[in-house]
């Protein structure tokens, strides 16, 4: 307790979409940081730890931003500087485990959670953020939040989050669930996460359903196929009996 607690953030998200506004909102600081530019040729990584005090508690608080995601023409390897973070913070870990002899001191860097900013353009998820968080969802816990959300009307923002939502179960991507065992937020929580459920199980149903007219398509068309068989032999026969009267009138 004396020595605190350690917490660290990952923030991904493209340039400029409000990551550094909201960990200082978070944490009711202004931590020093500096804007990036969008002409980075590569994704990469700022780590930059602070150490805060609330009341009579230490924190150590770790935040690693990504800078230049987005920005590339190619983004295919954009999630794996991520990636290679968080697996070399699992390893640097083990690596202390192992220790005959372990520090005190020893800074645990692994990643608490990812914050992943969406961007808000009201229509649907980017590739990249479907790319990416189905790439590191079973190493961190993703709270993926929309970005800006102010610039987006009430109505605009509900819709938007629902389409959010269904994408992200259709794509397989999982989310963090937050606790309910805590006493203030427990209903709350445990009413987001029925409706994260509930989303899941309508879309498992649209999935049945698809996948039974699909069937059902298919059944037809195999059909199709062979009454389109039949009718080609009988033609072939009908044109080869009219050849025949044809040569026998000759
Ligand atoms: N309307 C609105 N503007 C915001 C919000 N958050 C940040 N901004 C503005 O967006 C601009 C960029 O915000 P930053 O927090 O610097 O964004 P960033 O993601 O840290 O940017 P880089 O570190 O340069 O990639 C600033 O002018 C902010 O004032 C928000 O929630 N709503
Ligand atoms: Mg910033």
């Amino acid at each position: 307790m004396r020595q605190g607690f350690s917490f660290n953030i990952l923030c991904v998200g493209e340039t400029g979409i409000g990551k550094s506004t909201l960990i200082n909102a978070l944490f009711n600081t202004n931590l020093k940081d500096n804007k990036s530019s969008h002409f980075y040729p590569n994704v990469g990584l700022i780590v930059q730890t602070y150490d805060l005090q609330e009341s009579n508690v230490q924190l150590k608080l770790t935040v690693v931003k990504t800078v230049g995601y987005g920005d590339q023409i190619n983004k295919e390897g954009s999630y794996q500087p991520i990636i290679d973070y968080i697996d070399a913070q699992f390893e640097a870990y083990l690596q202390e485990e192992l220790k005959i002899k372990r520090s005190f001191k020893y800074h645990d860097t692994r990643i608490h959670v990812c914050l992943y900013f969406i961007s808000p353009t009201g229509h649907s998820l980017k590739s990249l953020d479907l790319l990416t968080m189905k790439n590191i969802d079973r190493k961190v816990n993703i709270i993926p939040l929309i970005a800006k959300a102010d610039t987006v009307s009430k109505n605009d923002l509900q819709k938007f989050k629902s389409k959010i939502m269904s994408e992200l179960i259709s794509n397989g991507i999982q989310i963090y669930q937050f606790p309910t065992d805590d006493e203030t937020i427990g209903q709350t929580n445990s009413s987001m996460n029925d409706k994260f459920e509930h989303l899941k199980s309508i879309q498992q149903e649209e999935i049945m359903k698809l996948e039974e007219e699909k069937r059902q398509l298919e059944e037809e068309m195999t059909d199709f196929s062979k009454t389109k068989a039949v009718c080609e032999t009988l033609q072939t026969q009908a044109c080869t009996n009219i050849k025949k009267d044809k040569d026998r009138k000759k």
